[in-house]
């Protein structure tokens, strides 16, 4: 059996997505994810004009030697762009190997270590009055952990708050400039995790993602504060490239912390780990090499006690959603997995059966990874330019989004 075709499919079933579709002698098919918020065209344009060729004759089952192939034969290492067009390669090639066997994914990766995945759900309101129902909403759906968001007074727009039942940050062609300032963000936020631990007590785990707006020392202040609510998790407070930033932190605070979402190796990660610098890793696969490179990370981790907290943001299509689950079942460190629900057009586009069930989400039991995309379908959703959004300090200076 060999690759004869794999087609780049571009669609905007409520938002952009970007898909490879590999196709064997056999007439099996397999799906990877390959999108990049905001740089969709890029990753495309990558395996188009760069990877397509290449996978033409080439042996399905061979899924090591394929992703070391391109890995090592770009010459050019790492990098979004890159490891994102792996990762789409590598999953396709993961659901035809399942396929072939004709077991899901998770039996090919050593089988069931758990029932079910436990997901965590994005709760935000613009008062607090309004993320208390939020959260309350996701509690009574049966999840066990929840993303607390909320709106800062006298900042007009911020991350993770908005009153659309879809939250999308990337949705103008241009981007939007935001207004960020960190002394109304710190002044504020402790006082709003003091009231949602007051109502939903001790037990219900809640998250906060900072969004790499922080310094260290600040993020540390940050983790201080909120240490009596005891987080299951605080994302990203400072950006990663300089992972010692962790190293600031965690010497002042007892909070966990969690990063990974923008990592795309192991490279990004391994110095935090090795020095349990962080609790959760938050690499995914549609970013970080696929199901084969994700796994290597997540083994260092298991090492060292760290554990998964993929990211599930609407931006990462029900393929990758599906891989995911695949590897958050089978894994031993699994923690928890991000899940925000698509939009009923992506849905669409995208047929799955993985489903969720009292603040668990369960991957399919198909063979492979139990997810397709309708081409006729997503044909009438051309791709349409959108960026994710600038934020900019209260002086006008560009600060992280
Ligand atoms: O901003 O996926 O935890 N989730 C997040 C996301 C990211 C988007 C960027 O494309 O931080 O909402
Ligand atoms: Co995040």
């Amino acid at each position: 059996m060999n690759i004869v075709a794999a087609r780049v499919i571009v669609c905007s079933p409520g938002r952009n997505f970007v898909t490879l579709k590999i196709e064997t002698s056999d007439g099996l098919t397999g799906v990877g994810d390959a999108t990049l918020n905001g740089r969709e065209l890029a990753v495309a344009a990558y395996l188009d004009e760069h990877v397509v060729p290449l996978l033409i004759g080439r042996d399905p089952a061979r899924i090591e030697d394929t992703w070391q192939y391109l890995y090592k034969g770009a010459y050019w290492r790492r990098g979004p762009v890159t490891m994102t067009a792996i990762a789409a390669v590598d999953t396709a090639l993961w659901d035809i190997k399942g396929k072939v066997a004709g077991l899901p994914v998770y039996q090919l990766l050593g089988g069931r270590s758990r029932s079910g995945v436990s997901v965590y759900g994005h709760a935000n309101g613009a008062t607090i009055d309004e993320l208390l129902s939020s959260v309350a909403s996701f509690v009574s759906r049966g999840y066990t952990a929840v993303r607390v968001q909320a709106a800062i007074p006298d900042i007009s727009e911020i991350y993770g708050v908005s009153t659309a039942t879809v939250y999308e940050p990337a949705s103008a062609a241009l981007p939007t400039e935001a207004v960020w300032s960190t002394p109304h963000y710190l002044a504020h936020l402790p006082a709003v995790f003091e009231r949602v631990r007051a109502e939903f007590g001790p037990t219900l785990r809640l998250l906060h993602d900072a969004h790499h707006r922080l310094t260290p020392i600040e993020a540390a202040r940050l983790g201080k504060a909120l240490e009596p609510y005891a987080l299951t998790w605080l994302e990203d407070p400072v950006p990663a490239e300089l992972q010692d930033g962790y190293r600031l932190i965690r010497q002042h605070t007892t909070t966990p912390l969690a990063v990974g979402e923008v990592f795309n190796s192991i490279w990004d990660c391994e110095r935090l780990i090795r020095s349990q610098l962080i609790d959760y890793v938050r690499a995914t696969v549609v970013h970080a090499g696929g199901i084969t490179h994700l796994r290597r990370i997540f083994d260092l981790a298991a090492l060292h006690q760290v554990r998964t907290g993929s990211h599930g943001a609407t931006d990462l299509s029900p393929v990758c959603m599906s891989a995911a689950l695949h590897l958050d079942l089978a894994i031993p460190n699994f923690g928890l997995q991000e899940y925000m629900p698509h939009a009923p057009e992506t849905d669409e586009v995208f047929p799955h059966g993985y489903r969720y069930a009292d603040g668990y989400l369960h991957p399919s039991e198909e063979p492979g990874l139990g997810v397709d995309i309708d081409e006729a379908l997503a044909a009438k959703y051309p791709y349409r330019p959108a960026s994710l959004p600038v934020n900019r300090l209260t002086d006008g200076t560009l600060h992280d989004w």
